[in-house]
């Protein structure tokens, strides 16, 4: 068994654990919280068993494997600045799937992952890491998702979409065949987008038009 903590103590935690504590080969031994905070003493029956500044104390332990579990609604940049610091540690992630994700076998996959209930991707997608696909949004075939992406919940990727690193697609969003979204670039819920969004761009609408750079 891999023995994993989960980096982040909240709701997304809690809707990961749900599934990966049946999982066969990865055994939670608990939460990692934000230095100073210390909300809550388990998340769904497992304990949060230090904050960050600990992290390098578990790695000496004996614990090796980690997961981003905290959520995003636009920002990914926690989850981001949290991978990398777990990383330089000396981590290394899992992948978190769902027993109801359809991953093709054709799908290239990184580490550190999740796939929430009833996601499905298409052939010939490659996905890099820390990406988080949530509840039932889909990505079709030959996609390509860079590092610390957030696909939100009913979020729709047609076919041969690039989705650059450390970007956010919204709730129920819908992007259209081969387009391409920039570098940190935020699709608000329900925007419907039909050109390409440049770096930093937010596009909100139907269809998504940009309203600001961040
Ligand atoms: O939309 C859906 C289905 N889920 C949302 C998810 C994607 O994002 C969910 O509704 C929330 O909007 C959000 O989930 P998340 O990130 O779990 O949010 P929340 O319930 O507010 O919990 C955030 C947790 O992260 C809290 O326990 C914070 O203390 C913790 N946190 C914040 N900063 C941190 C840090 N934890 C660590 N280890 N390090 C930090 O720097």
């Amino acid at each position: 068994m891999k023995k994993t903590v989960l980096i982040g103590a909240g709701g997304h935690a809690r809707a990961v654990i749900d599934f990966l504590k049946n999982s066969p080969e990865i055994e939670i031994v608990g939460l990692v919280e934000k230095d100073g905070a210390f909300p809550r003493q388990n998340v769904a029956g497992f304990p949060v068993i230090c904050a960050d500044a600990k992290l390098l104390d578990l790695f000496r332990q004996g614990i090796s494997y980690a997961l981003i579990t905290v959520g995003s609604t636009g920002d990914n940049a926690l989850r981001e600045s949290l991978y990398l610091k777990t990383q330089k540690i000396g981590f290394t992630f899992v992948n978190a799937l769902h027993p109801s994700a359809i991953i093709s076998s054709e799908v290239k996959l990184g580490s550190g992952n999740t796939f929430m209930a009833g996601t499905i991707v298409g052939p010939g997608t490659t996905v890099g890491n820390n990406v988080l696909v949530n509840t039932g949004a889909v990505i079709e075939h030959d996609c390509r998702l860079e590092d610390h992406v957030h696909i939100g919940p009913g979020a729709k990727i047609a076919g041969g979409v690039e989705i650059k690193s450390g970007s956010h697609i919204g709730i129920g969003a819908v992007v259209l065949q081969n387009r391409k979204i920039g570098r940190n670039a935020l699709a608000a819920a329900g925007a419907v987008v039909i050109d390409d969004v440049p770096d930093r761009a937010v596009v909100a609408g139907v269809p998504a038009k940009i309203k600001k750079y961040r």
